[in-house]
């Protein structure tokens, strides 16, 4: 049974308006290339320069000046620090937009694009620039770095630590994510399963689990979620100042 704490999942629609392509809306990253030639284990064996040629044009695009974060990222962080429960941020997205905002208690659970991963030794390390077939590994030295994302196919990251809050939750969010990919898609069913009182969809449109949600608030992220943590805390301050 839950407690006083909020567990938050977003998806690409929360960095849509930070100048970031979101994925399967239209003209989004998977209709100008094919996820099987990008984004599986399977394709970074086959052509290893093509899917880092994808992930770099990414990379580089995440540090232009123009992109930063929105205020749906920085409502987020308002919300950690009002919030008196525990507020814990699970990302699907690989920017670094909710880190730069200043969010704590986050969960990148499909990897991030600033980091590099060795298949040898397993080290994850900050890589800013751009990643090549003969970029080596700063600790064993031998190549074949790749970028530290979760490819279909491959496990996401720290999933028993999503669960764990999940279990303790009172209120889960999702923001800004069409529900297709799971086993994100799948954290509104086991939050139903655990009892979790309170679940809200914000999105630009109906997700694939809309249903399955108590609260369904449909708009721009910057618009929808500033109101809807407005509303929280001030829901939550009348509650604890009215006489019980
Ligand atoms: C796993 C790499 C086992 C990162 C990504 C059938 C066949 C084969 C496989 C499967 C199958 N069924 C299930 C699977 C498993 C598979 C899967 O789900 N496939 C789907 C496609 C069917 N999943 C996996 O392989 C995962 N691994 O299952 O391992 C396991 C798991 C647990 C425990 C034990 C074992 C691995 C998934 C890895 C995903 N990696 N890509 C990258 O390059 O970025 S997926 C990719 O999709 C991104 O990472 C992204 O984060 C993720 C989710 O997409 P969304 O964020 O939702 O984005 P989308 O464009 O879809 O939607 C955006 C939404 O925002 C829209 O609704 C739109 O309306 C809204 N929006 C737009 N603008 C705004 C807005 N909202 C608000 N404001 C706006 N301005």
């Amino acid at each position: 049974m839950g407690q006083d704490n909020i567990v938050i999942l977003t998806g690409a629609g929360i960095s849509q308006e930070s100048g970031l392509d979101t994925f399967r809306d239209e003209g989004g990253i998977w209709s100008q290339v094919k996820l099987e030639d990008v984004a599986t284990p399977e394709a970074f064996h086959r052509d290893p320069a093509k899917v880092h040629s994808f992930y770099n044009a990414r990379r580089k695009r995440l540090q232009e000046s123009a992109v930063k974060p929105n205020n749906a990222h920085l409502a987020l962080v308002r919300l950690q620090n009002e919030w008196p429960g525990e507020v814990t941020v699970v990302t699907q997205n690989v920017d670094d937009l909710h880190d730069r905002a200043g969010t704590r208690n986050l969960i990148h659970m499909h990897g991030e694009l600033v980091k590099a991963r060795c298949p040898t030794c397993n080290l994850t390390t900050s890589w800013t620039g751009p990643l090549t077939v003969a970029s080596q590994c700063p600790s064993c030295r031998l190549d074949g770095l790749r970028p530290h994302i979760v490819w279909f196919g491959e496990v996401p990251l720290e999933m028993r630590r999503i669960y764990a809050a999940l279990e303790k939750a009172s209120i889960f969010v999702s923001i800004g994510t069409s529900g297709n990919v799971y086993p994100a898609a799948g954290l509104i069913a086991y939050a139903h399963k655990q009892g979790v009182e309170r679940c809200v969809e914000l999105n630009l449109e109906p997700s694939e689990s809309s249903r399955l949600f108590d609260e369904r608030i449909y708009g721009r992220a910057t618009d929808v979620v500033p109101a809807w943590v407005e509303k929280l805390l001030r829901q939550r301050s009348k509650s604890s100042s009215s006489p019980s």
